[in-house]
């Protein structure tokens, strides 16, 4: 233990005894649960995916354009806002979703090409 520690009162507060300094976390127990979606110029895959709630979705950009991947709706984006995270990707991009805590269903598109078919999706979020 720090007996000198004892003696040297209040303004050794917060210094540690081994000089070691305290380790955050950086990796939250949520991030094993992380399902990937991709995006190509054949679209987004798989075109819904299911996950445990805390869980986050990683967006990759492997096509060869920009896409803004954006929470349903269009052009609020409201439904699932941990989804907004993932946003603009230029190609070879990649990004996550926030925790996705809420169960439910969260539908994504690409803002920057809402009505395509092809970059439309669903995240399942269940217990
Ligand atoms: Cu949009």
């Amino acid at each position: 233990m720090c007996a000198w520690k004892l003696t040297a009162g209040l303004v050794m507060l917060g210094v540690g005894c081994s000089g070691e300094s305290p380790v955050a976390p950086t990796v939250s127990p949520e991030t094993t649960a992380t399902n990937v979606v991709t995006i190509s110029a054949a679209g987004v895959s798989p075109r819904s995916i299911q996950i445990q709630a805390g869980g986050r979705v990683l967006f990759v950009n492997n096509d060869d354009g920009v896409h803004d991947m954006s929470s349903d709706d269009h052009p609020a984006h409201l439904e699932c806002p941990e989804l907004n995270q993932v946003g603009y990707l230029s190609p070879g991009q990649s990004r996550e979703t926030g925790n996705l805590v809420a169960v439910q269903t969260c539908g994504f598109h690409d803002h920057l090409d809402a009505q395509n078919p092809g970059l439309l999706g669903t995240i399942i979020i269940v217990e």
